[in-house]
């Protein structure tokens, strides 16, 4: 494995960092042009930056320990090198010369969770190099850009959720993101409240195709409603004339925005855990994103002592849960819910937030 002084052979020129964001509320609303309150998670990527001198692009992950050259008027092959492709090539195209350069990456965010690891790539790559070149990018602006990347270079559809929480959220507050404006604010957690995360170990297989059937699906649900997004429709008993599946969708997305306004107002720990659960059964019934494991994994949580809610975080189909827990007793929760969740074969289910200290001083990649 590489260390930044062997990769440059000397120190970078630049050096940024960006995290992965965990979605308290408000899931598969981005691309309804709706509501959402992410928070950033402790770990983060970290990318470096200098010119290479050779002509020649160089990227090396050190927690791939994998390498990608080539030449400029070539491309990265699919793979980490995409998204950072991606961020250059579009800072490109908004008139700014990036020299051919050698790229350092490093990461502790965990990697198919759903904490997005592909938005604090992005937006670690994004501000290195405006540290670098010294252009103006605003962090709005440079979430749009690390979405694009994302599209264009990685052929993810995804919203603008990952992007904006990466470029603008913070560990101590939730940020409320309107997506259809990118009017964003922060806002304070629950008092008293702290938040675990739990890896359910179950990879996220199904999440590509059923994102993009969900995404069609909501189209047209809006077309049928004649509205522009779901994110009009403000009264659920609208949606109900429409066919099923459409139906159940839509309602998930416009009582999820509900829920969303709702916990913005600023309610208490208790009430935001009741709406995470209902976010959860809309997940599993209405939108059928969630799996069983998923579905244990958030009534073990729920389960255990100081938990006021849970739910699955981010896409669905594996990956993660998130639940809000009383001040003090998230990392006990977390680990009673996993002693009964890994009982059965072959479970592998993780805390992935609070870092657990080991992984902390080893700086451990999950
Ligand atoms: P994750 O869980 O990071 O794959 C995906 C989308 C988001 C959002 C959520 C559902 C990507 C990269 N991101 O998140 O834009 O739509 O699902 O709320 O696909």
């Amino acid at each position: 494995m590489l260390t930044t002084d062997s990769f440059f052979g000397g120190a970078p020129e630049a050096n940024a960092s960006a995290p992965g964001r965990v979605n308290l509320l408000g899931e598969h609303t981005d691309y309804n042009d709706g509501f959402m309150l992410p928070v950033a998670t402790p770990q983060r990527t970290t990318v470096a930056l200098a010119r290479s001198g050779d002509g020649h692009f160089h990227f090396y992950s050190s927690t791939l320990d994998a390498h990608v050259t080539f030449a400029p008027d070539s491309s990265a092959p699919q793979g980490f090198g995409s998204y950072i492709e991606g961020c250059i090539r579009l800072v490109e195209a908004e008139g700014v010369q990036v020299p051919p350069l050698r790229v350092w990456v490093s990461t502790d965010v965990p990697v198919g969770s759903g904490l997005s690891s592909s938005a604090a790539l992005e937006v670690a790559t994004l501000r290195a190099l405006r540290q670098l070149l010294a252009f103006e990018l605003d962090d709005v602006k440079l979430a749009r850009i690390a979405q694009r990347a994302e599209i264009e270079y990685a052929r993810v559809n995804c919203g603008i959720m990952d992007q904006m929480a990466s470029s603008l959220a913070d560990e101590g507050h939730m940020l409320f993101i309107d997506a259809r404006s990118l009017e964003h604010r922060l806002a304070p957690l629950p008092a008293d409240a702290e938040i675990i995360v739990v890896d359910s170990g179950v990879a996220r297989k199904l999440a590509g195709s059923k994102y993009n059937e969900r995404r069609a699906e909501c189209e047209e649900a809006s077309r049928k409603l004649g509205v522009q997004a779901l994110r009009d429709v403000t009264d659920p008993q609208r949606v109900e004339g429409l066919p099923e599946p459409l139906r159940r969708r839509a309602r998930h997305v416009v009582t999820e925005d509900l829920r969303v306004l709702e916990a913005l107002e600023g309610v208490s720990a208790e009430r935001f855990g009741q709406l995470m659960n209902a976010s959860h059964t809309s997940l599993r019934d209405d939108y059928e994103v969630s799996i069983p494991e998923l579905d244990e994994l958030c009534e073990l949580l729920r389960a255990q002592d100081g938990v006021y809610g849970a739910r699955l975080t981010g896409a669905g189909f594996g990956g993660a849960c998130v639940a809000l827990c009383r001040a003090g007793s998230a990392a006990r929760a977390a680990e009673a819910a996993l002693a009964q969740y890994n009982k059965k074969d072959g479970r592998q289910g993780r805390i992935l937030i609070p870092v657990p200290a080991e992984r902390k001083e080893n700086n451990e990649s999950v």
